[in-house]
């Protein structure tokens, strides 16, 4: 019996040796998508090596660059990195197909460059494999010489920030300690002591902005935050967070209508807010509808939003700010483009994503300086977006219902379509709102938007999913409904996908 399980142990082991070292020899076709890689956890092991070998040759064995380890609000099953570069922005695009091709690499094709003097910033959020893949991007790092600097469980804006101190000199930026004393300095030259405190709850989607809340916690003058749906409270981003609740329009768990509530996303990079007994969502388009409003009033303000960008909000806009651009989706196109426009550029996407940059960071006027350390100059931050809404209704003395009433959103509707090939879709390069091919699709899609009053519909393959994303807006609900579910059709028909589709 002993001899038996003896064998039965070694055929095992040997076993889970080949399949590793097959896996290892030849590891899935990863593709690098509009935030970086993101896939089921267990696909991710050698490609986070990779990924720890070019973020060291991106630095060039000088500068310091950085990867997260999160999936941001995607499923607790799910993982990812994002790749930070030196200027503390998103990887530059033309190192995007580098990273995939190393990441596709067979182990024996690798070749590993040193990059002595370089340092990689490595962080993660609060998944349960996110600590054994972090180690993977180390492992990857310390091939290469150069030095890995590990700060823990951070939120991704956070880790976006420490690389860009380090570049510009600080000695350390791991303990954050500079990040929260900027956002705290920033946010209460704005506020003075003695306002009046409001209680905001932010619903942190089980993630890792819990700990950025309560380490802001008693700080911020006439503003006390509450984390609400913190690690451990709840299952990462299910039925919570950010793109819950602007996708589902619906109350995260733990809603409570009597308190004033936002969301955010689980690597703490997006923003909502809602409010009242009839649920109502503030978006990334109302953020930015509210920032520039404000602004505006002090400098030229440009605005940058994408396809999704509710067609109320960009009438809103287009009066109130001194130029207006669509971008494509993801950060790294709105990004650049605001950072190209007027004094202040800012960016939302409708899911919250965004921020407010200072294009002459080092002039800007006087009463806008405090609101130029608020803002995060690297990517999107969700904390410190709440702070600069907060800081703004504070000025305006407004409530959730006065800026909720600036303008009233279209009806609209989106949808999913799963279809064999999502690479048949192409659409055009400047806001990806049109489709290039199959050109039939794009004249249906036309033929039915013509049909529908107020009617605007786009389809587009989403860049973080297997799905084509179809959205739709019109003059009222049932119209934008079915607007939405015909462009759905038509995809099908055209692309021949069979079910697999759904909401958002
Ligand atoms: C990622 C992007 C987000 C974009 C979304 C689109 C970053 C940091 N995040 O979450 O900006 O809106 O993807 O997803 O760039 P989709 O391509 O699946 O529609
Ligand atoms: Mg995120």
């Amino acid at each position: 019996m002993r001899d038996v399980v003896v064998v039965v142990l070694a055929v095992a082991a040997t076993a889970v040796f080949v399949w590793k070292k097959r896996r290892r020899q030849r590891p899935p076709q990863l593709k690098y998508g509009t935030a970086g890689f993101r896939a089921d956890a267990k696909l991710l092991w050698v490609a986070m090596e990779r990924v720890g070998i070019l973020a060291a040759i991106r630095g060039g064995g000088k500068k310091a660059t950085g990867v997260m380890v999160t999936a941001s609000h995607n499923p607790e099953r799910d993982n990812g990195c994002k790749i930070v570069d030196t200027d503390g922005g998103m990887l530059a695009e033309a190192w995007e197909g580098r990273a995939e091709e190393l990441a596709r690499a067979p182990e024996a094709e690798v070749r590993v460059p040193r990059c002595d003097d370089g340092v990689v910033v490595v962080g993660r959020d609060t998944r349960r494999h996110s600590r054994g893949l972090a180690d993977r991007v180390k492992r990857g790092v310390a091939r290469t010489g150069a030095r890995v600097l590990d700060v823990g469980v951070v939120t991704t804006p956070q880790l976006h920030h420490c690389v860009r101190e380090l570049n510009e000199g600080a000695a350390d930026a791991s303990d954050l300690f500079g990040y929260y004393r900027k956002l705290v300095e920033a946010y209460n030259r704005i506020v003075p002591p003695g306002t009046p405190t409001v209680e905001l709850c932010v619903d942190c989607a089980g993630g890792v902005g819990a700990l950025a809340v309560e380490k802001l916690r008693g700080l911020l003058n006439g503003l006390e935050l509450v984390a609400v749906n913190r690690v451990g409270d709840v299952e990462l981003n299910r039925g919570c967070g950010a793109e819950f609740v602007q996708k589902e329009r619906k109350p995260p768990r733990n809603y409570d209508p009597r308190r004033r509530f936002c969301c955010i996303d689980g690597d703490a990079d997006r923003l909502v807010y809602c409010y009242g007994r009839d649920f109502r969502v503030l978006d990334g388009d109302k953020i930015a509808a509210l920032l520039a409003s404000y602004l505006g009033e002090y400098c030229r303000v440009g605005c940058v939003q994408t396809a999704y960008a509710n067609g109320a909000s960009t009438a809103y806009l287009s009066t109130r700010v001194d130029s207006l651009a669509t971008a494509k989706t993801g950060v790294k196109h709105v990004h650049a483009k605001a950072a190209d426009i007027m004094d202040v550029g800012i960016y939302f996407e409708p899911n919250g994503h965004g921020t407010v940059l200072f294009n002459n960071a080092k002039s800007p006027p006087e009463r806008l300086a405090p609101f130029a350390s608020l803002a995060n100059q690297c990517v999107g931050d969700a904390i410190a977006d709440a702070l600069l809404v907060e800081a703004v209704l504070k000025l305006r003395n407004w409530s959730l219902e006065d800026w909720d009433a600036i303008y009233d959103d279209l009806p609209s509707r989106q949808l999913k379509q799963k279809i064999p090939d999502r690479a048949l879709l192409v659409p055009d390069e400047e806001t990806e709102s049109r489709l290039l091919h199959p050109e039939t699709l794009q004249l249906a899609i036309d033929d039915l938007v013509s049909k529908t009053p107020r009617g605007r519909a786009f389809v587009r393959p989403s860049g973080t999913e297997d799905v084509v994303r179809i959205y739709a807006e019109a003059a009222s609900q049932p119209d934008a409904d079915a607007l939405a579910r015909a462009c759905q059709r038509a995809v099908a028909d055209a692309c021949g996908g069979g079910g697999g589709g759904g909401g958002i």
